[in-house]
């Protein structure tokens, strides 16, 4: 779909996306109301914990403990008791090399030790399998006998890293019986587990975006145990109401802003961005970081916008020119829409700058206005390829790619956000776009293009990776699309090496990069459900259903009643 309006006498054909206008009100975001806040909450909380806390000193069976963990992770509860889980995690650690017996030959029990083990950053060794393999070097046959255990393997082998060809191999092992498996639907539970894992792993998981479904297995689970449950009922609803005043701080932002308003070429995405920026950082003290990474998810989708699809190129290289110049002169020279654009980066970015000058003495506009630059010159070698008609190699696609997704620009900026105290060494690593950036911006790169490039190329846009390795090899689309599953496979295990190589980036950051990379994985798994409204149909439901569970219905308490007083919008 095109429009023109007209400027200097000459028309102008400009393309339109036709982005459907946001579903969420901003009237309604702002009416949210949450009961679970105060002190007779958190006092309830605290009390709560105390006694999971004990129940984490008392179990005493390894196996036991690794299990806890486990849930407690998928509860969504791991945060706190990091100091507990760390304590069992290194004592499991040590006792491995003694030799521990309790596991040998349990697959299950090795496995699951293995995943939590490498999750927490120990370097426990993919030998570890070696007992499951019988002379020959084969798979032991026996072991078809337990698909708990297979699942449970299938889970730990996407913590490899570089060159395990033997985690590699027990992954095609485990996912060729696990689908064996599901066909044969013996155990209607236990399939329903495997299909779900065999759709995604956990470790390409946002686990945040998991609780919900996970508090509702955990209830009805035989060994539940109704003091975690409480906790976990208690404790999810005490963080949603923190997230939804994060959520009204930053929508007051954007309708003031009047971007959504004013800029009606672009996708008005409020809420789904903020939902994002839930999904890289959830635990309730990270508000902040929340809420700016909101605002920087926001300008970025008006600028991606800006180059894939209204500007035109002249317009383009004025934009790109400011940017790189960075200099508030420079926005005389842009056309009136783009002003706002122009002005809204440069104020944002310079505010971004501000504390960390103010309190701990860096400059670090350098840093931060050199991601905008290369995302911009990049945008614009896309914006002229597209123009020109040009279809690049799949690599030559990628080398510009990794930087229009971008990656680069939010970890440069979340970087800055989470970190304190900024150190020189990280700001000299940051010179260079270090590689756990490249890698978490090529999963996202390529998830995305696996799940929006058929609506990009219907409304005009470059040819994205499915695409220039079809014109670059003749392969078919079901085989290119293959073939790209296959690098992101790849790029997650030069991510996890990087996740655990020495660097100067503290955890939080890590899980940042690593969720962001997740994230394509859940945008991709659903469809187009970034661009609401797109006209994909059913698959962008998915996104406001997942943001109707986690962030604005409480779950229904075991004690109290439900609580929420809201009515849900109506979403059609
Ligand atoms: C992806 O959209 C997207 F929304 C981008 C790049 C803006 C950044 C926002 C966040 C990561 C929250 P689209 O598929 O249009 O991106 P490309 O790069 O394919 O144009
Ligand atoms: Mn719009
Ligand atoms: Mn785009
Ligand atoms: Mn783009
Ligand atoms: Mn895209």
């Amino acid at each position: 779909m095109a429009n023109s309006n007209t400027s200097n006498n000459s028309i102008i054909v400009r393309r339109s996306a036709n982005y459907q206008p946001t579903i969420w009100d901003y009237d309604y975001i702002q009416s949210l109301r949450n009961k679970y806040v105060g002190e007779t909450c958190t006092g309830q909380s605290n009390m709560l914990k105390e006694h999971v806390r004990m129940m984490l000193h008392k179990v005493v069976d390894p196996l036991e403990q690794l299990e806890l963990i486990d849930i407690l992770q998928r509860l969504g509860l791991s945060h706190h008791f990091e100091g507990e889980m760390k304590r069992i995690l290194e004592d499991l650690y040590n006792n491995d090399q003694s030799g521990d017996t309790w596991r040998k030959e349990n697959l299950y029990a090795t496995a699951l030790k293995f995943r939590l083990l490498r999750q927490h950053g120990y370097n426990i060794s993919q030998g570890v399998f070696n007992i499951f393999k019988d002379e020959r070097g084969k798979f032991k046959a026996c072991l078809c006998e337990e698909t708990k255990g297979i699942l449970s393997l299938y889970e730990a082998s996407f913590l490899l890293t570089e060159s395990e060809n033997m985690l590699e191999e027990l992954r095609n092992f485990a996912i060729k019986h696990l689908q064996e498996y599901v066909k044969q639907n013996k155990d209607k539970t236990l399939s329903a587990m495997v299909t779900y894992a065999l759709e995604l792993p956990l470790h390409w998981r946002i686990i945040k975006f998991e609780t919900r479904g996970f508090i509702d297995i955990y209830r009805s689970r035989e060994d539940m145990n109704p003091i975690l449950l409480k906790l976990v009922e208690m404790d999810f609803n005490m963080v949603q109401a923190v997230h939804q005043e994060d959520l009204k701080q930053v929508s007051r932002w954007w309708k003031n802003a009047k971007l959504g308003e004013n800029l009606t070429f672009a996708r008005d995405r409020l809420m789904e961005i903020f939902f994002w920026s839930m999904g890289m950082i959830d635990q309730p003290q990270f508000g902040c970081c929340r809420i700016n990474l909101t605002k920087l998810g926001s300008l970025l989708t008006i600028v991606d916008d800006l180059y894939d699809v209204y500007g035109t190129l002249d317009e383009l290289k004025l934009f790109t020119d400011a940017i790189e110049r960075w200099d508030i002169n420079a926005m005389d020279q842009l056309p009136d829409y783009m002003k706002i654009c122009f002005l809204t980066v440069y104020n944002f970015v310079n505010e971004m700058a501000f504390d960390p000058l103010k309190e701990q003495g860096f400059h670090i506009i350098r840093h931060l206005k050199k991601a905008w630059a290369d995302l911009c010159r990049s945008d614009l070698l896309e914006a002229k390829w597209y123009y020109s008609g040009y279809i690049p190699s799949l690599k030559e696609y990628l080398e510009n790619a990794w930087i229009t997704i971008t990656t680069p620009v939010i970890l440069m900026h979340a970087y800055f956000m989470v970190t304190n105290p900024i150190t020189k060494e990280a700001l000299d690593c940051l010179e260079e776009y270090p590689k756990i950036f490249y890698w978490s911006s090529m999963i996202l790169r390529l998830t995305d293009d696996l799940g929006t490039s058929a609506s990009e190329l219907k409304r005009g846009d470059v040819p994205k990776s499915i695409q220039c390795y079809m014109n670059e090899t003749g392969a078919s689309e079901k085989d290119a699309r293959e073939y790209v599953k296959s690098l992101i496979s790849t790029a997650w295990t030069k991510l996890n090496e990087e996740r655990v190589a020495s660097s100067p980036f503290c955890q939080t950051f890590i899980e940042i990069a690593m969720n962001l990379a997740r994230m394509g994985h859940f945008m991709y798994q659903h469809g187009d459900g970034y661009h609401y409204g797109d006209g994909l149909g059913v698959a962008d439901r998915k996104t406001k259903d997942s943001i109707l569970s986690l962030l604005i219905q409480p779950i229904p308490h075991s004690r109290m009643s439900s609580g929420n007083s809201n009515t849900t919008p109506n979403l059609n």
